[in-house]
């Protein structure tokens, strides 16, 4: 042990005390919660698996997670930005972080909500005013092909205002936005991964979302205290057109979303089946449920118009309720029931279960695909016996990640830990072999761990190498910053039998969920094409003021270190458009154009053409210079807009 590892154990040794601390005052707020079964079951367990308590002494054989300068990653990881409304893209395992793709919010760097084609995307009111400022970004995930991700998109919600954003992977940036009709709350997402009736489409086609919370359909004033009438919707949107294809009315809500690997069904976990208001109506009953929807099923009903719609909305609804489909024959969904307030639903990478984890029950669940379509067939008489393993794996489970060979990695919550439990093993304690081993090994995390995920955990290519961790509170973990804490993003090494610690990153709050995956898988574009863009102009020639009575029209490009107009006029009164091309090609080499006073700002990058629109409604010069330093000459990069009274 070296000097540094001593110092590390050391530092170590006050947050045992936090930790309890912290277990404890989360115990009581959750009294009721049927926990002390699981505390003492815990108990039991550790004799026989110890708390991890490696420190980055101990590396496996995934490889150093410092990279030398001028050294690159080897994956990417996408992170949610929660509600900062962003998607970002980290290097891993350095744990640099990249790039901040806007989305649902603005974003002063690159005029995201500044000029006129972001506003497009994010949804304006008639008065051209963005309609939304605020975003919560929780689930992200990518478009598949042949089972590991084919580069083409990134789909993230929006809690908040429930909307889903489209990520395009090829320049890093949002180009839609559609907004759910009829549900609040949007929480859990996941796309297809190949078609459940036409074999050769083996891609994404479709993006299914869940809604956390019930409401009165259609939510415009009437049945608002008629609680037990509150619906959610399960919504299916087509990846290319970005349109809501259908929408199931369920029982319960939705939470997190998977899907299989077959195409044939999606999942999403329910912890409020009792569709109570208050949390401990929400915590009332021991088991809720996992619902199971039959894509084909219900795309056929849909298409023979066994439909209704509810408000404004032309999406076709169709009936999911447990009343309507009691008979496994005709059955749209199917509900599994699972312990109590379960949180988090993964699909295996073999493609065999979905894992639903306990939350307020100390289990996790495993259920086997084969056999709920077993249950549509007819063949299995009650939709619980898909269940093949509950097994109890300490408190708080919350999310759930693979390594491709057998094992289970999942978040625990309350214990500040993560549990790696092999799922053939817990199989078979569930099927009566009491001396199966299931858990492999345990890790202490710091603290509070929500979502994980492993390198490929989500493709049939899981590799096992990486599992990241996003910890709710990390406290003593970075120099203090006032009261608001980074959120700690842990890296653990899982090429061997043991997990091992190997890096804290911090990251702004706060993260969910997070996918990692080779970088070999994609292939980003570094230049713009110019064809892109409608309003490109072209060649410095074109620029110009072109003035339609009070609406005028500036375009403008802009090649280091100059914009290719160095002064233009207006008069105050004027409703300006102003286009701005890059002509330049040279990679990285990006411009930006502010104008004082006016609250404009943005970039274009090599080849991009962006426009912003206002009204010149103050006369005097103003320099609209370039804010990204892009040339020795760049603080000379400027043109005078002058205002006419
Ligand atoms: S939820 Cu955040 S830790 Cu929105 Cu995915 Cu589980
Ligand atoms: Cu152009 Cu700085
Ligand atoms: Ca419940």
């Amino acid at each position: 042990m070296t000097q540094d590892d001593k110092t590390k154990t050391l530092d170590i040794q006050p947050d045992q005390g936090r930790r309890k601390f912290l277990n404890t005052a989360a115990l009581v707020g959750l009294s009721g919660a049927g926990l002390s079964v699981g505390l003492s079951a815990c108990k039991k367990e550790e004799a026989a698996a110890p708390a991890g308590t490696a420190t980055h002494a101990a590396a496996g054989s995934a490889g150093g997670v410092h990279l030398k300068p001028g050294e690159l990653d080897t994956y990417y990881g996408f992170w949610s930005g929660g509600h900062t409304g962003d998607f970002r893209v980290l290097g891993l395992p350095s744990g640099r972080e990249l790039l901040r793709v806007p989305c649902f919010t603005p974003d002063a760097l690159v005029g995201w909500g500044i000029t006129n084609e972001s506003k497009k995307v994010m949804g304006t009111k008639p008065d051209g005013s963005l309609k939304y400022t605020v975003g919560d970004t929780h689930h992200t995930h990518a478009s598949y092909k042949d089972g590991n991700y084919d580069g083409r998109y990134a789909w993230i919600n929006d809690k908040i205002n429930s909307r889903i954003a489209r990520i395009r992977l090829d320049y890093f940036v949002c180009d839609k936005i559609t907004e759910l009709p009829n549900v609040q709350g949007f929480h859990g997402i996941f796309p297809d991964k190949r078609d459940p009736v036409d074999r050769k489409i083996n891609y994404t086609t479709r993006v299914f979302c869940g809604s956390e919370f019930s409401i009165p359909l259609p939510n415009s004033g009437a049945g608002m205290e008629d609680t037990k009438k509150y619906r959610s919707l399960f919504s299916c949107v087509d990846a290319e057109t970005m349109e809501v294809r259908w929408q199931v009315m369920i029982d319960g809500n939705c939470d997190l979303v998977a899907t299989s690997y077959d195409g044939k069904l999606a999942a999403t976990n329910q912890y409020n089946t009792e569709m109570g208001v208050h949390y401990e109506d929400m915590m009332s009953v021991e088991r809720d449920a996992c619902a199971f929807f039959n894509i084909a099923r219900i795309e056929a009903a849909v298409k023979a118009g066994k439909t209704r719609t509810f408000g404004d909305s032309k999406v076709p609804v169709v009936d999911g309720t447990r009343a309507a489909n009691s008979d496994p024959k005709t059955a749209l969904v199917a509900y599994v029931s699972v312990p109590k307030n379960p949180h988090g639903v993964n699909a295996s990478p073999d493609g065999k279960y979905f894992i639903c984890a306990g939350k307020l029950s100390p289990t996790a669940t495993v259920i086997e695909l084969s056999k709920v379509l077993d249950w549509f067939d007819g063949k299995l008489d009650n939709p619980d016996k898909a269940i093949v393993a509950e097994v109890e794996i300490g408190l708080g489970p919350l999310h759930t990640a693979f390594d491709g060979r057998g094992n289970a990695y999942t978040t625990l919550f309350l214990d500040s830990q993560v549990v790696k439990w092999n799922v053939d093993a817990a199989i078979k304690f569930h099927g009566g072999d009491s001396k199966a081993q299931y858990v492999v090994d345990r890790l202490d995390v710091h603290y509070q761990p929500g979502h994980i995920n492993a390198s490929q955990s989500e493709t049939q290519f899981a590799d096992g190498k990486w599992l990241a961790v996003g910890c709710k509170f990390s406290k003593d973990r970075y120099l203090p910053v006032g009261p608001m804490h980074a959120e700690n993003e842990q890296l653990i090494d899982i090429s061997g039998d043991k997990m091992v610690l190997v890096a804290d990153h911090p990251v702004r709050p706060e993260p969910h969920d997070f996918i990692i995956f080779k970088r070999d898988l994609l292939r980003p574009k570094q230049v713009y094409s110019l064809d892109e863009f409608p309003l490109a102009v072209k060649d410095p020639k074109e620029s110009g003021v072109f003035r339609n009575g009070k609406k005028v029209t500036v375009k403008i490009t802009s090649q280091a270190p100059s914009f290719s107009l160095r002064e233009f006029k207006l008069k105050v009164g004027d409703e300006v458009t102003l286009i701005l091309t890059n002509l330049d090609k040279v990679e990285d080499l990006t411009h930006g154009f502010a104008i004082p006073k006016y609250n404009v700002n943005f970039i274009v990058n090599p080849q991009e053409t962006a426009s912003v629109t206002f009204k010149a409604d103050k006369p005097g010069v103003f320099w609209c210079y370039c804010t990204h330093f892009c040339h020795a000459l760049h603080l000379e990069m400027r043109s005078r807009m002058i205002v006419e009274a």
